[in-house]
């Protein structure tokens, strides 16, 4: 087992948010365990951190693919400081247009994914007194057409969020709710046309920054961050 660094264990780390957060927990002194479904991508993200990192295979949606993640995260680093729950999936329709497989599927990820990898590494971030950022979104409070399964997933993550607060005041859990970023997310790629106003990943990792070097006694719970290109919807 590796020396007692600080830990930081990212779901979804294969691109786009995760990735920045990656790499901005990395310069801040962090080893990072990386979990995506790509393992190709995380063995490459880790390649180019500053720091030690740990690339390994993750499906949120599986049980037990997160349970061997939280024990090779346990085998090489033995403690857990930070836990960016950042992988997640939108499908965007109309109510009556979106399959059940499509709902569940969002659920699955978006929602009992965070629950399960939470609860995966709960034990040690305690011990830690450490930091949860649970990737939100702007639209955790608000609905549009064709929004109906996402929008809900980002309702219950949010009160995922709030009630692992309320159950754990010994950890700092950050609700981080951003804006249209420009990643990979639903189909998009980074650049496409009529992306230019949008945000890119690593000034939202900026605000993970900002939360982890707050002092001790002070924690951000909820952060809405989205370019000034965008309509501020409320
Ligand atoms: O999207 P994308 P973002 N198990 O598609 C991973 C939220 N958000 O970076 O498994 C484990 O580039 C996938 O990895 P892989 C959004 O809701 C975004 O924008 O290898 N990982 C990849 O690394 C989400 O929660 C916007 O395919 C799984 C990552 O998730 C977060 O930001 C706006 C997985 C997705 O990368 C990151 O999304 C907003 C699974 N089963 C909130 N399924 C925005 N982009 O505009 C997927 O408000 N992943």
């Amino acid at each position: 087992m590796d020396t007692p660094q600080r830990v930081a264990v990212v779901t979804g780390a294969s691109r786009g948010l995760g990735a920045a957060f990656a790499r901005v927990l990395s310069e801040e002194g962090f080893a990072v365990a990386l979990g995506a479904r790509d393992v190709d991508a995380v063995e490459h993200l880790a390649g180019e951190l500053p720091g030690p990192a740990l690339p390994h295979p993750l499906d949120v949606a599986d049980a037990g693919s997160v349970e061997a993640f939280r024990r090779a995260v346990a085998e090489r680093f033995g403690r857990v400081d930070v836990l960016v729950n950042n992988a997640g999936i939108g499908i965007f329709k109309r109510l009556e247009e979106t399959s059940a497989a499509e709902f569940e599927q969002t659920f699955r990820v978006n929602v009992q994914g965070a629950w399960a990898a939470t609860v995966a590494f709960l034990p040690r971030l305690k011990e830690s007194r450490g930091l949860v950022l649970m990737v939100s979104s702007d639209v955790s409070t608000r609905t549009f057409p064709t929004g109906g399964s996402y929008t809900a997933s980002k309702f219950a993550l949010r009160a995922l969020s709030r009630t692992l607060q309320q159950e754990n005041p010994e950890l700092r859990v950050l609700e981080l709710r951003p804006g249209a970023v420009d990643t990979w997310f639903a189909g998009s790629t980074p650049g496409a046309p009529g992306k230019d106003w949008f945000l890119q990943p690593p000034v939202v990792a900026e605000a993970l920054r900002f939360a982890l070097r707050l002092p001790p006694g002070a924690r951000v719970e909820e952060l809405v961050l989205r370019s000034s290109g965008q309509t501020p919807e409320y």
